[in-house]
């Protein structure tokens, strides 16, 4: 295997358009973290660069569904993710943004130098315009019918019920998502990536020389490009993004994704001076962590864009992991179906680690996986508590009730001792194999190994009935019980930076590195530590039934939210509409109708006059309930009989989704009469 002299490791920007999810986490941050700061601890030149894409259509539609600026969406949400980001201990060098002077910059150069070398294809082709918005509809501004499975609401670049990629013009019925027009086609000029013209070399490269890239990240690979390649347009229609550094291209940026991974570049520009020898030298090993839809993106576009351009190095691995389910259903966004970090840390405060723990046991590495509260509450109280937390709470407790907190000198070691050596230099070694190789879930269960061992030691050798018998003895396994304790603060550094540290405190531990797992003499005979505190705590019940509930009533409003909403009745003039009159009433007297299970007769004050209007109410309100309460009556209706008693008029009610009828009353008490246009 090439050795390599530093490392840049990139992690794919989240889109500012949203908090993160333990989806984000399990997938890309976590793993990501790991395999850095272990490369740190082995004293490894390393750039960890994160940071917000700040660009792209959904975030130009946050912003106009709440009519702000899409500046003050991403400043909204970077900042949130940012803070998310570093309070899970996500160890960034920089996490940094792309609507920065510094990534429009860079981006912007990297598309002129391409487009001074004539690497581009102009080509002009008619695109969906709004008429009545004056307005281009790129990507996601246009859905409609997915020509491949049938779904509606398919979006212009990609149908997310199929999952299958779209071109806006392949939609069936497209309507626009600002006025819901149907939109027309007009000419427009963009600038094409010759996708094809790298195809050959791109099959070379991947399916040649990286036969090592996971198997679904190669799969995929070889799927896209055994299908063929074509030129694919890397710019758009739109205000906000990266403007085209070039003459005639006004209201014209890059396309997100052409500009996103240029991101990478820019914030290592931001971070270093010498950010040159980070993506320009061959001795660097460039490594994208990502989740499985953006492979595409990391293994085929962006390295033909940075071959295209010539002076940069090509990323050595792509680790993308699949995805993690939430209680076996696909996270998403839109139906609100994700535990959020932010929300986390409120219920699970200073709970980090056991998050980070779970998420990387059960990481997405070879195939999607789920993250049930079960499960999390399992993990922790079995593994954490019960294993880990346990063995260091012994060795520990028993330091001090034998010793006074001071570690004791050890006497001769034994085969016991020696095999635990042995087995220890085993777990280092595997852990170091199976982090390089990106099986965090393996690195992790050796991790954990270190804990079983130590509780077997104690439990076979049982210092606490020894004492009285052979106290020399004890002093040894002491010694080295607590030797264990020091190699997983060393170990846990890499998984569970928040614990690494409390434990390096208990020990009163100084500096460690990687190497200094295998001394078994970390800390002396004499050295002092500090009192015994719980690692990690019993998570109950009640916490994960309210973790549930919660899920619980989210697919409740989905289900009801999922139902349709009848479509909009054919227009009306305002003529038509100044006829009904409307006014405020309050019910002064309500009785139900005998032998109409449905129906209350009910004495209305409308200003105009007193009368009487039977209403359809009776399954959702008590007659004795409403009296007192001020309603809006259409009081022009033609007056009819029901069950042989006149009705003069008609209360307005909202129909909720499940049927059930709903008052719709003045925010505050208002003059009966008041009229209501
Ligand atoms: N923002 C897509 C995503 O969050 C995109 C990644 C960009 S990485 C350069 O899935
Ligand atoms: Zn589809």
């Amino acid at each position: 295997m090439k050795e390599f002299k530093r490392y840049t490791v990139t992690t794919a920007l989240p889109y500012a358009n949203g908090p993160i999810h333990i989806g984000h986490l399990a997938g890309v941050y976590v793993p990501a973290d790991i395999y850095v700061r272990y490369l740190r601890l082995k004293h490894q030149d390393v750039v960890f660069i994160g940071g917000s894409d700040e660009h792209g259509v959904p975030i130009t539609l946050t912003a106009r569904k709440e009519g702000v600026s899409p500046q003050k969406i991403v400043d909204r949400y970077h900042n949130i993710i940012k803070d998310s980001f570093e309070k899970f201990g996500i160890s960034f060098d920089i996490y940094s943004r792309t609507s920065n002077k510094i990534h429009h910059e860079t981006a912007a150069s990297f598309f002129k130098s391409l487009y001074d070398k004539g690497e581009f294809i102009e080509k002009t082709s008619k695109q969906f315009f709004d008429d009545a918005e004056n307005q281009f509809l790129a990507d996601r501004y246009i859905i409609g019918t997915c020509p491949k499975c049938g779904a509606e609401n398919a979006y212009g670049d990609q149908c997310e019920s199929c999952g299958s990629s779209l071109s806006s013009d392949e939609l069936i019925n497209p309507v626009s998502v600002i006025s819901g027009n149907k939109p027309v086609l007009k000419e427009t000029k963009h600038w094409y990536l010759p996708l094809d013209k790298y195809e050959n070399w791109l099959k070379q490269w991947i399916l040649e020389e990286h036969k090592e890239w996971k198997t679904n990240v190669y799969g995929q690979c070889k799927s896209w490009l055994d299908a063929g390649l074509f030129p694919r347009a890397v710019t758009r229609d739109l205000n906000w993004g990266v403007k085209l550094p070039i003459p005639q291209a006004e209201n014209k940026v890059l396309y997100v994704w052409f500009d996103a991974p240029i991101g990478y570049i820019s914030a290592t520009k931001e971070l270093r001076q010498d950010w040159e020898k980070y993506w320009k030298d061959s001795e660097t090993k460039l490594v994208h962590f990502i989740g499985k839809d953006n492979i595409v993106f990391h293994c085929i576009i962006f390295p033909a864009m940075l071959k295209q351009e010539g002076s940069y190095i090509l990323p050595e691995n792509v680790p993308a992991n699949e995805f993690l389910n939430l209680e076996g259903d696909k996270i998403s966004t839109s139906r609100n179906w994700a535990v959020w970090l932010h929300e986390y840390l409120e219920e699970f405060p200073n709970k980090q680690d056991v998050l980070r723990y779970v998420l990387c046991a059960n990481a997405p590495e070879t195939k999607d996986s789920d993250f049930t509260w079960k499960d999390f509450q399992a993990r922790n109280n079995n593994e954490l508590v019960a294993i880990f937390g346990n063995f260091v709470n012994r060795a520990l407790v028993l330091t001090h009730k034998y010793y006074d907190g001071k570690l004791p000198q050890p006497s001769e070691i034994t085969q016991v001792e020696q095999e635990i050596r042995e087995e220890v230099f085993r777990i280092k070694s595997s852990i170091e194999k199976n982090i390089e190789n990106y099986k965090f879930r393996e690195a992790l269960k050796d991790f954990m190994q270190i804990s079983r061992i130590g509780n077997k030691y104690l439990a076979d050798t049982e210092p606490w009935k020894l004492i009285k018998t052979n106290p020399e003895r004890v002093k040894t396994i002491m010694y080295y019980s607590l030797q264990l304790c020091a190699i997983n603060v060393i170990l846990s550094e890499v998984f569970l930076p928040f614990t690494s540290l409390k434990l390096r405190n208990l020990l009163n531990m100084g500096k460690t590195d990687w190497e200094d797992v295998l001394k078994f003499d970390l800390l002396k005979p004499e050295h002092k530590i500090n009192n015994a505190e719980l690692l990690f705590e019993i998570i109950d019940d009640e916490k994960i039934e309210k973790q549930l509930n919660k899920l619980e009533k989210t697919k409740k409003m989905n289900e009801l939210s999922e139902k349709t909403i009848d479509p909009q009745k054919e227009e009306i003039t305002y003529d038509d509409f100044v006829k009904q009159d409307i006014r405020i009433a309050t019910i002064l007297e309500a009785e139900k109708v005998e032998k109409a299970d449905k129906l209350l007769k009910l004495l209305v004050d409308t200003g105009v006059d007193k009368r009487t209007i039977v209403s359809g109410i009776a399954e959702y309100y008590k007659p004795e309930e409403i009296i007192g309460k001020q309603v809006c009556v259409l009081i022009n209706l033609a007056p009819r009989k029901l069950r042989g008693i006149e009705s003069a008029g008609m209360i307005l009610m909202a129909t909720d989704q499940d049927g059930s009828l709903k008052f719709i009353s003045p925010e505050k008490i208002t003059q009966n009469g008041s009229v209501i246009s």
